[in-house]
């Protein structure tokens, strides 16, 4: 049977140490729109048209033409990612993902479409050759995704992507802006990147 992470953690063994990912993986604590990197990734709406949280804070700092090339996508199905340009921002795109909203709890479908998110995120930039990327804890802020479960989902789904994948990335980060979520991210990461 396939084992899927729970809110308890992988099952012991599950991700051993994989040397390849070893200097790929970093955790930073701040503002995302901040890095100066190949691509940031954003937690927004159906709409693409901007929000609060961390979808305001990027399109401030981006500046208005960020909107005008979003308004020119057609919207984004929740899991699925969209890329435009950094514009005012140090990093050079900006890899837009719609998370679940979990306020209604969560269940396979909302983790199914957190994961997809992630997926589909490092898929949208290794298509465009990004080899940095930085993802903000997507769904658990406004849209209510319990941080403890989402962590998994977050780190299950980068390890995965990158035992398939590793020559195309050089750097993913971990970017968390809450004190608690930093306490989650420092405890979970050993567990899916031993001695990274
Ligand atoms: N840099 C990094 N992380 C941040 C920043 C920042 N500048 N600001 C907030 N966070 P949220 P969601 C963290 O609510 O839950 C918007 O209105 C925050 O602490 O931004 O996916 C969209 O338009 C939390 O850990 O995104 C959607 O309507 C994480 O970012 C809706 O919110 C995500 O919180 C999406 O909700």
């Amino acid at each position: 049977p396939v084992w899927t992470p729970s809110a308890d953690g992988p099952k012991p063994g599950l991700y051993p140490r994989n040397e390849k990912l070893d200097q790929k993986i970093s955790l930073y604590t701040g503002d995302i729109t901040k890095l100066e990197i190949d691509a940031i990734v954003n937690a927004a709406n159906n709409t693409l048209l901007g929000g609060g949280g961390v979808d305001g804070a990027i399109h401030r700092a981006a500046g208005p033409v960020l909107k005008k090339e979003c308004a020119s996508l057609h919207g984004c199905e929740t899991g699925e990612a969209k890329i435009t340009c950094g514009y005012g921002l140090p990093a050079k795109y900006v890899i837009h993902t719609v998370g679940p909203i979990a306020q209604g709890g969560v269940g396979e479908e909302q983790r199914k479409a957190l994961r997809s998110c992630y997926d589909n995120s490092l898929k949208t930039a290794t298509e465009k050759s990004a080899r940095s990327v930085a993802f903000p804890c997507i769904s658990t802020g406004i849209y209510g995704y319990p941080p403890e479960k989402a962590v998994h989902e977050a780190l299950a789904t980068v390890r995965e992507y990158l035992d398939e994948h590793h020559d195309k990335l050089d750097r993913v980060i971990f970017c968390v802006f809450l004190p608690m979520d930093k306490e989650l991210y420092m405890q979970n990461l050993p567990l899916y990147f031993p001695a990274a």
